[in-house]
């Protein structure tokens, strides 16, 4: 093999080697950042397990339960939250978790005194509605730090995205791909079952800047502000096409392998949009703009927004940039 051809998908690098040499680039590095993102991956490893045997285990179908958002609470929404409850409870670095399918966040250490401890926020199985249909799935993650302004230690929860160290979501499609970014460009690695390991397939995932794709739900636009509607009848008009899972994980994932526009707008059911900003729009728009791309929330950038709830929704537009500009010219009128 040429040394050329030692890039990634043709070294062999596991997801944990990844950040072993991302740790050892920082020396005063306490391990600790290294420690939850192998908390997210050993949980996601359990959750695909779970996804894969759905059908054949009892896990399909509803808890006959409503979590705090008053969704109907699947079987696997709560065994997913759980997982991750589980793999992040065990590290000493954590020291808040907030969860959708939990009211409140957990808080696991109040001892702020040394390195400044991380607060975890997630989705743990985001479009939950497409699992009996063995549609895809995916768990979003959100990383900040211990933020010594706030006399709480779980008020830490409530900084914006742009305070966020890392970021990622893991799709559960035909392979289980594990999305990340630490805040230098966006990195891609696929489960491989047989050894039980994400290995890195792309160290650099760019989003390609153009695509004549827009991704919406698009029964919903009787019930949207006109603007969208505009551009929805300027890129019909243009030859767009349109493509929709109602997986945010699963479109957002689509939207930044081939390009196009994701869109929730607000509507009269949920007016400030149903995206929930803190374990879903923050952490999909510091991938995205990792990745060269655009995140708005209406015409206000996703992560400068200061939140004030951990289940605050909003609007998310985002994906390729000049096609976030498209929507951007209707939206800002
Ligand atoms: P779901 O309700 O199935 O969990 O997070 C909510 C979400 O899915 C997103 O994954 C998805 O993008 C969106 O809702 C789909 O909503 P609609 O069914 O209203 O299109």
């Amino acid at each position: 093999m040429t040394t050329e051809k030692l890039t990634a998908g043709h070294n062999l690098t596991s997801l944990q080697t990844f950040l072993l040499s991302e740790e050892a680039k920082h020396p005063h590095a306490t391990g600790a950042y290294t420690m939850v993102l192998s908390a997210l991956s050993l949980a996601s490893k359990f959750i695909a397990a779970r996804c894969r045997r759905a059908g054949l285990e009892d896990v399909l179908g509803s808890m006959n339960s409503e979590n705090v958002q008053g969704e109907n609470q699947q079987k696997l929404d709560v065994i997913a939250n759980e997982a991750l409850i589980r793999a992040l409870g065990s590290r000493p670095g954590v020291a808040v978790i907030a969860s959708e399918e939990d009211e409140e966040p957990i808080v696991l250490s109040r001892d702020t005194s040394g390195d400044r401890p991380y607060v975890v926020l997630f989705d743990p199985l985001d479009g939950s509605s497409n699992l009996d249909v063995c549609g895809g799935i995916g768990t979003i993650f959100s990383i900040l730090q211990h933020d010594r302004r706030t006399s709480r230690v779980e008020d830490s929860a409530l900084q914006p995205g742009v305070r966020q160290v890392g970021a990622g979501y893991v799709l559960y499609g035909p392979s289980t791909v594990f999305v990340l970014t630490t805040g230098k460009g966006v990195q891609m690695f696929v489960l491989d079952p047989a050894i039980g390991s994400f290995l890195l397939v792309n160290d650099d995932v760019r989003i390609p800047e153009s695509n004549k794709m827009y991704s919406m739900n698009s029964a919903n636009l009787g019930e949207c502000d006109e603007a969208y509607r505009d551009y929805v009848d300027w890129a019909n008009g243009e030859g767009y096409s349109m493509r929709y899972v109602g997986t945010m994980v699963a479109d957002v994932h689509r939207t930044l392998m081939k390009g196009g526009v994701f869109l929730y707008p607000p509507t009269k059911k949920s007016p400030k949009g149903k995206l929930r900003l803190m374990y879903e729009a923050n952490p999909m728009a510091m991938l995205i703009e990792q990745a060269g791309g655009k995140a708005y929330s209406g015409t206000q950038r996703t992560m400068e927004i200061q939140p004030d709830a951990v289940h605050q929704r909003v609007p998310v537009i985002l994906g390729s940039p000049n096609e976030v500009d498209h929507v951007l010219r209707f939206v800002s009128k």
